[in-house]
């Protein structure tokens, strides 16, 4: 059985060196409600192709890595929800061995894209040090995938869910560039600034492209995350959005939530408490990640002819 399975579109855009942007399944089944999840991933497929590249989401179905998932099999993933595994690197041997299904997070999307040969992966937010990970050691795999896996990720920053000056340590020591698109900031998710900053700010696409093409010309190893800020009429008050992840914090730890359910309990809760409003948020954050990732992808396939 092959282990990665890449759709005719997607071979033949790698082949003739046409931009093709990866993204993840964990953020269909896991990351937002049905149908909004479907909807969103989508149209974003579409913003995809109509700045010129070639969607590829990314899932595990029946044990293999597929990279270009139909519209049949995104609305699958939707609406089977959280009852598809959430799959990091340690699962997928048994994910294989069973022939399950997976919902990939954005350490296996990257994994099966570098697979796959596909360079740029666009999503919301990923995954980082988690608050209290001083005695929870809960530090998400995502970091450790960027320190080794040779994939661009564009994302809107990290939740607050997260602790962001500790998850930016975390990449120094892995070695991973952490660059701001246009802002000197790191944006975080739903706003577009938290008071800390890229090693780097980037100029343009252009700019972007050559320096992920000088990564590899230097055959460093690992990932390179581009930090792309929300746009601000979609941005939430600070204040607000902070004070509703502490809420959800509070209730995860009453409940004694721990682990891989961390993540999706506080998306969830956190879209409850505001009533939709930050799924809006997260929605147009992905949508505009889908964008910039692609011209990026495309100024990149320019240089790179
Ligand atoms: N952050 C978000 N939305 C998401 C995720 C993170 O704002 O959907 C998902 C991604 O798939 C990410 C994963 O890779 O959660 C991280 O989970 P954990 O914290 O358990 O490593
Ligand atoms: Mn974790």
């Amino acid at each position: 059985m092959e282990t990665v399975r890449i759709n005719p579109e997607v071979q033949q855009a790698l082949k003739e060196n046409r931009p093709v942007v990866a993204l993840e399944s964990t953020i269909i089944s896991h990351g937002m409600p049905y149908p909004q999840n479907v909807e969103t991933a989508l149209k974003v497929e579409q913003i995809i192709r109509d700045h010129g590249g070639v969607p590829a989401t990314i899932g595990i179905i029946d044990g293999v890595g597929v990279v270009g998932m139909t519209a049949e099999e995104i609305e699958e993933f939707g609406k089977r929800g959280m009852t598809i595994p959430k799959v990091s690197r340690r699962d997928l041997p048994v994910i294989r061995a069973r022939r399950s299904w997976g919902a990939t997070t954005v350490a296996t999307t990257m994994i099966i894209a570098h697979m796959g040969g596909v360079k740029f992966f666009v999503t919301g937010g990923i995954g980082g040090v988690h608050r209290g990970a001083e005695t929870t050691f809960d530090v998400s795999a995502d970091l450790e995938e960027l320190g080794r896996t040779d994939v661009t990720v564009i994302c809107a920053g990290a939740k607050a869910i997260l602790d962001l000056p500790k998850t930016l340590e975390v990449l120094e020591t892995k070695g991973v560039p952490v660059l701001g698109f246009q802002t000197e900031e790191l944006p975080a998710f739903y706003t577009r600034s938290s008071g800390l900053k890229v090693d780097c700010a980037l100029k343009d696409y252009q700019d972007a492209a050559e320096v992920v093409r000088a990564k590899q010309e230097m055959g460093l190893t690992g990932g390179i995350l581009i930090t792309n800020p929300i746009p601000e009429e979609y941005s939430l008050p600070a204040e607000k959005i902070n004070g509703v992840i502490d809420q959800a914090i509070a209730e995860m730890e009453e409940k004694g939530i721990k682990g891989k359910a961390c993540t999706p309990f506080l998306l969830a809760r956190i879209a409850e408490i505001t009533g939709g409003e930050s799924l809006a948020s997260n929605i147009q954050l992905v949508f505009n990640n889908a964008a910039v990732g692609t011209e990026i992808a495309k100024a990149y396939c320019e240089l790179t002819k």
